[in-house]
């Protein structure tokens, strides 16, 4: 079921349930080629969530450098499927960005605007743990609403949505048969 978030942001509650398995083993082989890494802010601190990646990123160094990992076509297929479930026809992410959450990790309120081309969505998929989103307004003093995503939801964010700010509160400790003790989460990107 479809629940519609702000304009141009739909979310696909459980959407990825059925396809849990084999997207998690994709994040595990995209780790072992490329191990999740906590990068440091531009103002020097550690982030709490720690990255991967396949496909593009835009292109950027990579200190240290590591090996390029492709998009497998088979995610970019789900991707695809999913932004046209949700509305948006003509998606082709050529990235897909992985985050790992351990209990107590957040993202702070910020903006995705680092692709070359705006007008395309964004495809999230959350995986075991849940997580309280908090989605903001186009300023970043802007009211938050808070949601919850959890196993198997996918949001797709487009249009104006695109650019709000938004972020995830600290994950609280928990277990989930697939994850264990983390919360994944994949954005799929025309990082360009
Ligand atoms: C997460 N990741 O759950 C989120 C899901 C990130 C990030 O925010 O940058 O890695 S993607 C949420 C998102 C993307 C684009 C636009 C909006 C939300 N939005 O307008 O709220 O790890
Ligand atoms: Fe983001």
């Amino acid at each position: 079921w479809q629940e519609v978030l702000a304009e141009d942001a739909v979310i696909l509650r459980r959407y990825a349930r059925e396809d849990d398995q084999w997207l998690f083993r994709h994040i595990m082989q995209v780790a072992s080629l490329r191990p999740f890494q906590h990068r440091i802010t531009p103002g020097g601190f550690r982030m709490s969530v720690a990255m991967t990646h396949c496909g593009s990123r835009g292109g950027y160094p990579e200190n240290p450098p590591v090996p390029p990992v492709s998009l497998p076509a088979e995610l970019q297929q789900f991707a695809v499927r999913a932004a046209g479930s949700a509305g948006f026809s003509g998606f082709l992410p050529d990235s897909c960005l992985m985050n790992r959450y351990a209990p107590g990790s957040k993202l702070t309120l910020h903006q995705d605007k680092d692709e070359k081309d705006l007008r395309q969505p964004i495809v999230s998929v959350s995986l075991g743990l849940p997580a309280v989103f908090q989605f903001g307004g186009f300023d970043r003093a802007d009211a938050l609403q808070r949601v919850l995503l959890e196993h198997g939801d996918v949001v797709v964010w487009g249009g104006r949505s695109r650019l709000r700010f938004h972020g995830i509160a600290p994950v609280k400790p928990g277990s989930h048969p697939l994850t264990g003790a983390y919360r994944y989460n994949m954005t799929f990107r025309c990082a360009g």
